[in-house]
């Protein structure tokens, strides 16, 4: 070690429509995880935080909320997990001793990069800004409360062509789950594909792959993706986390 950088770990997101298998592959990558440092999946929204409960209350429809109120509050529910405890100082005012249970940021994402756990996510920034985009939104103002967040390595997209696509439609009957508002996100996600690498500058690659066939397959096709990125990472490291 000596003065040497510690290895941060590797900050992977999925993104794709709704039925993609994202969810099974998020979780076959996470438990069959072979990178040094241990790894750890998340989920966007993550629906278990103060926010994620009114956010979940808004794609069950119990809730009506403005269009751009609820882009903030998935915005918002990304940034509520990324609290660190300010370099040392953390407040244990209320006595509960274990500060992890207090500050969520015990958990947050940069926080376990810089320890050298990988981070899997299921969704993230993309899907913000590709849902609320395919409401109509401006484009240019739903990028902004996302900026600084952590930025991935790799955005896995797992690609589903139309009809493969209708004939997985059995959804369930959250507030997206149709197949108008699918076909306008997908068109949007194409959108934030083409901007990825200009936009911000920070995002790591985007790599659409085929999401069609079995469960196995797919896993080899985004093995042959990740393997890369950890192999980079066991030579000199990635440095910095990018924002
Ligand atoms: P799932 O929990 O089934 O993935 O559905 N969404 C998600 C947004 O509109 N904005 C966001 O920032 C994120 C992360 C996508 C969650 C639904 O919420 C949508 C589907």
């Amino acid at each position: 070690q000596g003065g040497s950088k510690r290895r941060r770990g590797a900050f992977i997101v999925f993104e794709g429509l709704d039925r993609c298998g994202k969810t099974t592959q998020v979780q076959r990558l996470t438990e069959g995880w072979t990178g040094a440092g241990g790894v750890k999946g998340r989920r966007f929204p993550d629906r278990t935080t103060p926010l994620g409960t009114t956010i979940n209350a808004y794609l069950t429809s119990q809730q009506e909320m403005d269009d751009h109120a609820i882009h903030l509050l998935f915005s918002a529910n990304r940034w509520e997990l990324q609290r660190v405890d300010n370099g040392g100082k953390v407040d244990d005012s209320t006595g509960m001793g274990d500060p992890s249970r207090i500050l969520r940021g015990a958990e947050a994402i940069e926080r376990d990069l810089t320890n050298g756990i990988s981070v899997i996510a299921d969704r993230y920034a993309f899907s913000g800004i590709a849902f609320s985009a395919a409401k109509g939104l401006n484009r240019s103002w739903l990028a902004a409360p996302d900026a600084n967040l952590p930025a991935p390595d790799l955005i896995i997209f797992l690609h589903l062509p139309g009809e493969a696509a209708a004939a997985r439609a059995d959804f369930g009957g959250e507030r997206y789950e149709t197949v108008d508002i699918q076909t306008r996100v997908r068109d949007e996600f194409a959108n934030v594909r083409e901007k990825v690498q200009g936009y911000d500058g920070r995002s790591g690659e985007w790599v659409d792959v085929d999401a069609q066939g079995s469960i196995e397959e797919v896993e080899e096709r985004i093995k042959r993706v990740v393997d890369p990125l950890l192999k980079r990472m066991e030579g000199e490291g990635l440095g910095e986390i990018k924002r």
